[in-house]
C-alpha cells in the first residue's frame, strides 16, 4: 500500500497499535470525520439546496446564525452522540452544554467545536471549515458542569480542523504531529495525503484584517508597519499580506508555508476579550500549529496556558512561525514595560 493510499481510518488503526492509545478515541475521531463529510456534502450544492442566507435566530454571542451554522451544528451532534464515548459536546453555536441523550451510552471525552467557523463566507462561496478539540476526563462524570470542560488547551488530547476548499481536507493531531488527509469523493473517505506536516520556522507573510488598524495596540501596528515597510523598513526583507476571513483557510496556509495570522485584541473588541474564541478556535489551532514546529500567543502568554473562565470566551489570537511570534511577543513586552514607566 503506498502512502497516500492509506485512508484515515487506517492511519488511526495504524497510530493505535504504535501508541497504544485509546480505542475510544479512535471511535470518537472515526464519528468527528464522518460528521465533516455530511458538512461537505451539506456545502456542496450551495444555492441549489436552499442552504444559504441567514436565519432569524442569534447564537449566545449576539451573532446572526446562517442557515448552514445551525446545519452543521445539527450533524455534529447527532453525529458524535451515537459514539457511545462522549461525556458531553459544547459548541460555538449552542447556549448550554449538551448532554449526551439517555438512550446512548456515555463515555468519558468531551467534544469542543466550531461547527461552521468563517460562516460569513459561506453565501459568497468563500472556502470555510469545522474546528473540533477534544478533553480527557478522569472518568465518566455522573454529573457535566463548565467547571468539568473549561481545561486549558495544554490538557488537550486531540485536535483538528475540516477545512471545505476546491477539495476537502480533515487536519489532524493526536499529540503525535499534525497529519492532513484529503477527501477522496470516490470512496468516501480521507485519505492521507500530508503526513507529519512542518511549518518553515521563518515566515514571509502575515493575515490580520488591516480595516482594524485604527484600533490596534501599539505593538501591532509597529509589527504590521515594519512587515509593509519592506525591504528598507526595520526587517529588511518583503512580506506579502492574506487575509480570507476564515480561520481555518487561514492556518491551513500557514501550516503548509509558514506565515503568522494575528486577530489581535483592539480597541473595539477589548469588552469581550478579543474576537476568537478560547475554546473552540484559539486552542485547537493552537495545538495544530504547536505541533507542527509553530508557536500560538495572545500576545501577552501562550494560548495553551490560559485557564478558561467561561465557556463562550474570547482570546488575542497570534498564531504561527515562531520566530514571528516571538517577536510580536517581545514587541508586547516592550510595550508594557514601557506603558508602566519601567522602560522609556
Ligand atoms: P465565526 O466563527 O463566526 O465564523 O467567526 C470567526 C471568523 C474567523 O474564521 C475569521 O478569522 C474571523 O472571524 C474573520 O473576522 P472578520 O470578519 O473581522 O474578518
Ligand atoms: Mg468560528
Amino acid at each position: 500500500m503506498t502512502e497516500t493510499s492509506m485512508t484515515y481510518i487506517q492511519f488511526l488503526l495504524d497510530e493505535r497499535r504504535r501508541e497504544d492509545s485509546d480505542r475510544d478515541l479512535l471511535t470518537l475521531l472515526h464519528s468527528v470525520a464522518t460528521a465533516c463529510k455530511a458538512v461537505s456534502n451539506s456545502l456542496k450544492n450551495g444555492a441549489l439546496a436552499d442552504v444559504l442566507g441567514s436565519l432569524e435566530t442569534e447564537n449566545i454571542q449576539g451573532e446572526t446564525q446562517k442557515k448552514l451554522d445551525v446545519i452543521a451544528n445539527d450533524i455534529f451532534l447527532r453525529r458524535c452522540e451515537f459514539s457511545g464515548v462522549l461525556a458531553a459536546m459544547v459548541s460555538e453555536e449552542m447556549d448550554e452544554i449538551y448532554d449526551i441523550p439517555s438512550q446512548f451510552p456515555k463515555g468519558r471525552y468531551v467534544l469542543l467545536f466550531d461547527p461552521l467557523d468563517g460562516s460569513s463566507n459561506i453565501d459568497i462561496n468563500v472556502s470555510v471549515g469545522s474546528i473540533f478539540s477534544v478533553l480527557r476526563l478522569p472518568g465518566i462524570p455522573d454529573e457535566i458542569t463548565y467547571e468539568t470542560v473549561l481545561r486549558p488547551g495544554v490538557e488537550q488530547v486531540a485536535a483538528g480542523y475540516a477545512l471545505y476548499g476546491p477539495s476537502t481536507m480533515l487536519v489532524l493531531s493526536t499529540g503525535n504531529g499534525v497529519h492532513g488527509f484529503t477527501l477522496d469523493g470516490s470512496i468516501g473517505e480521507f485519505r492521507l495525503t500530508h503526513r507529519n506536516i512542518v511549518m518553515p520556522e521563518n515566515a514571509a507573510e502575515f493575515a490580520i484584517n488591516a480595516s482594524r488598524a485604527n484600533w490596534w495596540e501599539p505593538p501591532v501596528q509597529k509589527y504590521v508597519a515594519d512587515c509593509v515597510a519592506g525591504e528598507h523598513g526595520p526587517r529588511g526583507r518583503y512580506f506579502n499580506m492574506r487575509w480570507i476571513a476564515s480561520m481555518v483557510a487561514e492556518v491551513h496556509r500557514i501550516l503548509l508555508r509558514g506565515g503568522v495570522f494575528l486577530y489581535p485584541i483592539d480597541e473595539e473588541n477589548c469588552a469581550s476579550g478579543g474576537k476568537l474564541r478560547l475554546l473552540y478556535e484559539a486552542n485547537p489551532m493552537a495545538f495544530l500549529v504547536e505541533q507542527a514546529g509553530g508557536a500560538g500567543s495572545t500576545g501577552r502568554a501562550r494560548i495553551l496556558e490560559v485557564a478558561p473562565v467561561s465557556p463562550h470566551q474570547r482570546v488575542p489570537v497570534i498564531l504561527g512561525s515562531t520566530n514571528e511570534v516571538d517577536l510580536i511577543d517581545r514587541l508586547h513586552v516592550e510595550y508594557d514595560l514601557k506603558t508602566v514607566g519601567i522602560i522609556a
